[in-house]
């Protein structure tokens, strides 16, 4: 595996010589800056090529793109409305731009309208660190009442219904801004920020886009992108849908491992790929993330290694960031599955048998508290992340362990 890190340019409070103390390999990274639909062109990723290899004193840091993460999929694209085709033509231009500077994965959702979502960016655990959390009765909250939407309170059950209309009624002004801005404004690295006007006139434009038709509106989009980035020699890697069920009456088809399966067949290229994050996936009990990796292995191209603990064992519900180690996931397990496929790939002669994986999110300790990084993106709570992951992945490589890892004992 190599170990990256997530970088959001000049502006991140964590920065470059921050990293290179953290130990990472290589780095991933976007340009938040560029509107979605227009063209990355090759001189702002020379530029960020740039940023990621000087050090704050100037010197090389030795470190380099790898990932760009995320290149993003515009509305009209997944709606296949308005400039939908030229933003398909300005999506290749990118590839190839990125290809030609040796940017060579690129990471990307099909999520309508909201990336991640969250219903609190600072949530306090028992320790006294804080994580994100996503709490569906507030969510409901912010959906029925909130924002108001049509029909919203049949979405969901009664029971959280219920929850939600107590939540509503407890909260103050400031704390009913507070909720629309966690769930609308709090996307780190988003180009878009949201009122929650734009909120609803998204939202009815996708009336008419039912799951079947998201889905074949994602397949159109790779039978364009995914030959062209296979002859620039690019793995494309789509992250799943965050938390992985619908939102806001809002199609999502990248939540399961069937519709993975689906999505890379209907497809099928080595350029088209799975962005495996444990955390988005882990929020489902039915997502066997070690047999995920197991299974569909050969086509994961980028891991975000995070996990969460979920409050109930329903589909859809409530739950928060835990440690990297610490929650519902393996992490054991599915650490021990990825070393499985990259020795397959060794011996297949791949020449991407280092599979590349960040430690995804963290929770905010000691310093982080001070520093109010991107939510999600401490400096402290996510070298911690790393360091545990850094330790299960030395223990798992080491040759006294070979026989286990190989066996999935
Ligand atoms: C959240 C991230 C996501 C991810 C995009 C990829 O922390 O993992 O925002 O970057 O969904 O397109």
């Amino acid at each position: 595996m190599r170990q990256t890190w997530r970088w959001f340019g000049p502006k991140d409070l964590v920065s470059v010589d921050d990293m290179m103390q953290a130990g990472v390999e290589g780095v991933v990274s976007a340009l938040h800056h560029v509107p979605t639909g227009a063209v990355w062109t090759p001189e702002e990723i020379a530029q960020r090529q740039n940023e990621i290899a000087t050090r704050r004193d100037g010197s090389p840091s030795g470190l380099r793109w790898d990932v760009a993460e995320s290149l993003p999929v515009s509305e009209d694209i997944k709606k296949q409305k308005g400039a939908w085709r030229q933003h398909i033509d300005t999506y290749k231009t990118s590839l190839g731009h990125l290809a030609r500077a040796g940017v060579d994965t690129v990471c990307y959702n099909f999520m309508p309208v909201l990336d991640w979502t969250r219903t609190d960016l600072s949530w306090s655990v028992a320790s006294g660190a804080t994580c994100m959390r996503f709490d569906y009765a507030v969510f409901a909250a912010f959906d029925i009442f909130i924002l108001g939407r049509k029909g919203a309170a049949l979405d969901y059950p009664e029971e959280i219904a219920e929850q939600a209309d107590d939540l509503f009624r407890a909260m103050s002004e400031p704390q009913r801004d507070a909720l629309a801005k966690n769930v609308v404004f709090g996307l780190p690295g988003a180009a878009e920020h949201f009122s929650l006007d734009d909120v609803r006139m998204h939202l009815a434009e996708y009336d008419d886009v039912s799951h079947d038709r998201l889905r074949q509106h994602f397949v159109d989009f790779l039978s364009e992108v995914v030959p062209v980035a296979e002859k620039l020699g690019l793995r494309l890697c789509c992250h799943p849908d965050d938390p992985p069920f619908d939102l806001l009456g809002l199609p999502r088809v990248m939540s399961t491992e069937a519709d993975y399966r689906y999505m890379t067949e209907a497809v099928n290229s080595p350029a088209n790929g799975i962005t495996l994050c444990t955390g988005s996936l882990g929020a489902r009990p039915d997502n066997d993330l070690p047999g995920m990796m197991e299974r569909l292995g050969d086509k994961v191209h980028f891991l975000h290694l995070r996990n969460v603990k979920r409050d109930t064992a329903q589909l859809r519900g409530s739950f928060y960031e835990a440690e990297h180690l610490g929650g519902d996931t393996d992490m054991v397990a599915v650490i021990a599955a990825v070393l499985r496929e990259e020795k397959r790939r060794r011996q297949a002669g791949r020449s991407d048998a280092s599979i590349p994986m960040r430690p995804d999110h963290g929770q905010d300790i000691l310093d982080d508290h001070n520093r109010k990084a991107q939510p999600g993106y401490p400096a402290i709570g996510r070298l911690k992340g790393l360091a545990e992951l850094r330790g299960i992945m030395t223990a798992l490589s080491h040759p006294a362990m070979a026989g286990v890892v190989e066996s999935g004992k």
